[in-house]
């Protein structure tokens, strides 16, 4: 028999976004259910448990602002605080606020039809469930959606596979064994060293580069937390109308005007300090410009090179072909130093590139390697992945992959044309990714709060935006990444990474304090560039 239940809302995903966004909904009067396919709250925290997992912001300011109480109870004990740490948070959310009583936990979104006669949208789950709702939101994350190597052969391997983005709960001994790491993007470079310093030998399968920064995590002072709880609304207000959701001077030179001391003194204290927006903000051209860009490229390098002590994989391991920033940096511990190990070997899969997967380990065009265990490191299909992974029917029949075929179209990254009432937390086209992503998230949750309530109050029961503004958002969105060096990169930001995505770049990158007010400008103007349907 099909369960069959009725919301204002379903929210999809019980991670940062869809915690808040139900705590939300209830204290505005709504009712909502959360569904997510893990067990438990989280979502990147519950999944990602690899060796090293960390966030690269800092804990004080990578958590929520909704609540006072909750920002001044929280003791964070590190500057990057730890995946379990940040999961701790997340569950200490669900409880302090009574989440889990409107979440359904191993519960998966296959399914979602907008039914335009009674304004409603009608979800199914894989454990059979049927729910009807007003409203559904999206709140399934930018990288949730994983991805491997695209290399034949893989279930032939006999050998223990893991995916960072699916990590065991239990977690993995690696002691005594031979591994071999595919990827070095965030997750594998924070996951080297460690893996490095357990396993008998790592060999590690390089195809790009990456720019990493030394994090220098450190244990917090109780000093340091009083300060930051003291001052807390001023820092969020300044999160809130910076550029990255982490507030940072705004640089008035250009990275061509300073001399090479001042470049050298900018660079190293960004590098000092393991912070990478600073890097990114260490003059006013840095993601304009491709010379004053390549001055902090060859910094970096020079660190690398100044680190590695084998010459080759020194230079193997310097990027060349991105500008920094353009594909995601990263921040680690130990990572460059791992190379001098005894027990590490690099594979430049540029000059040998893999050319299958064999029982025993992998094959590249210059030798096979015998593993006992391969770790995936291989990233999500992001942004969109997760999205439409649901077949998510809108007017006409018209599925969101259909519509999005070329490509990613909303208005605000927040609302779809063809798709009334549908909602995308961090979507594609909203600063999500390229910010701190608890503000991204705390603001969008806000909007989509206000706008059901003015539904609510205004007696309309849909929102849809035009296909001309959904029009203008979109090529507002090239246009403010066309003045950037992004476009340059064969990044997740471009849906490079997956064979036969659109090229685009998915993320705004105008600024999250410049979107914030666009955001609240539509509003004021009576949601402009929608369509707000009456009750029959
Ligand atoms: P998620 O946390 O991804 O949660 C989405 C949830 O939706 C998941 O639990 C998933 O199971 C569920 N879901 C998806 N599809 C379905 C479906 N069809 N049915 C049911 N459930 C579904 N951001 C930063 O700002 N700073 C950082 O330092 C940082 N570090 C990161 C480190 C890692 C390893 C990763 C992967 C990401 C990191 N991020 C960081 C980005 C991070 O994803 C966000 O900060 C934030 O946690 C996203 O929260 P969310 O709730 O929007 O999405
Ligand atoms: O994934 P990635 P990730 N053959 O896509 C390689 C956040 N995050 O999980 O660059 C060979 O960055 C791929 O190579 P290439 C953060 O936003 C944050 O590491 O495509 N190699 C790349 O090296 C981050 O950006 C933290 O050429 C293949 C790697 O796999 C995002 O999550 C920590 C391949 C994938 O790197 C994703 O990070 C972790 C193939 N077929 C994650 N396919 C923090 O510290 C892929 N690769 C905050």
């Amino acid at each position: 028999m099909t369960e069959q239940d009725r919301y204002d809302a379903v929210i999809v995903g019980a991670g940062f976004s869809g915690l808040y966004m139900l705590h939300h909904l209830r204290e505005l009067g709504f009712s909502a259910v959360v569904l997510d396919r893990a067990a438990g709250v989280g979502g990147t925290w519950y999944w990602n448990r690899y060796p090293g997992a960390r966030c690269d912001v800092e804990s004080l300011v990578y958590s929520y602002s909704f609540s006072g109480d909750l920002e001044q109870e929280w003791e964070w004990t590190e500057k990057y605080p730890t995946q379990p740490e940040i999961l701790r948070y997340a569950n200490h959310v669900a409880d302090r606020f009574d989440l889990r009583r409107d979440i359904r936990f191993e519960t998966g979104v296959e399914k979602a039809r907008w039914d335009d006669a009674a304004n409603t949208w009608t979800i199914e789950t894989d454990t059979g469930s049927t729910i009807v709702a007003h409203h559904y939101i999206m709140a399934t994350g930018c990288l949730s959606h994983r991805k491997f190597a695209e290399v034949p052969g893989v279930d032939d391997y006999q050998g223990e596979t893991y995916h960072t983005g699916r990590w065991p709960h239990e977690g993995v001994d690696f002691t005594g064994k031979r591994v071999g790491i595919i990827g070095t993007g965030s997750s594998a470079i924070q996951s080297i060293p460690i893996i490095a310093a357990e396993a008998e030998h790592l060999t590690v399968f390089q195809r790009t580069p990456n720019f990493s920064l030394p994090a220098n995590n450190r244990l917090l002072s109780a000093g340091e937390q009083e300060t930051m709880k003291a001052n807390y609304r001023d820092h969020r207000e300044a999160a809130r109308t910076s550029g990255f959701g982490i507030p940072n001077p705004e640089p008035e030179k250009s990275a061509l005007e300073a001399t090479e001391e001042e470049r050298q003194a900018a660079y190293e204290a960004a590098w000092e300090a393991g912070h990478l927006v600073r890097m990114l903000l260490s003059f006013n051209d840095m993601i304009t410009n491709k010379e004053a860009n390549e001055t902090a490229c060859e910094f970096v390098r020079e660190k690398i090179r100044s680190i590695v002590t084998d010459a080759q994989v020194a230079e193997d391991l310097c990027p060349y072909n991105h500008p920094i920033g353009t594909k995601r940096p990263c921040l680690d511990t130990g990572y460059y130093a791992t190379y001098n190990r005894d027990n590490v070997d690099l594979v430049n899969l540029r000059r040998t590139p893999i050319e299958a997967f064999t029982p025993n380990g992998i094959k590249t065009s210059g030798k096979e390697y015998e593993f006992d265990a391969i770790v995936f490191a291989t990233g999500f299909d992001a942004m969109t992945g997760a999205l439409v992974a649901v077949d998510i029917e809108g007017k006409d029949g018209v599925t969101l992959k259909e519509k999005w075929q070329d490509g990613p179209r909303t208005f605000l990254g927040l609302l779809v044309n063809g798709f009334p009432n549908f909602y995308t937390i961090t979507g594609p086209t909203s600063p999500s990714v390229f910010s701190n992503m608890m503000v991204s998230i705390e603001q969008h949750v806000e909007w989509v709060g206000a706008c059901m309530a003015n539904l609510r109050e205004t007696g309309k029961v849909a929102i849809e935006p035009t296909v001309e503004a959904e029009d203008y958002w979109v090529e507002h969105n090239n246009e403010a990444g066309d003045e950037t060096l992004y476009p340059l990169a064969e990044s997740w930001y471009m849906g490079s990474n997956v064979p036969g995505k659109p090229r685009v770049l998915m993320p705004y990158i105008g600024g999250v304090g410049v979107y914030r007010e666009e955001c609240d400008e539509i509003v004021a103007d009576g949601y402009r560039g929608c369509v707000l349907t009456d009750a029959a």
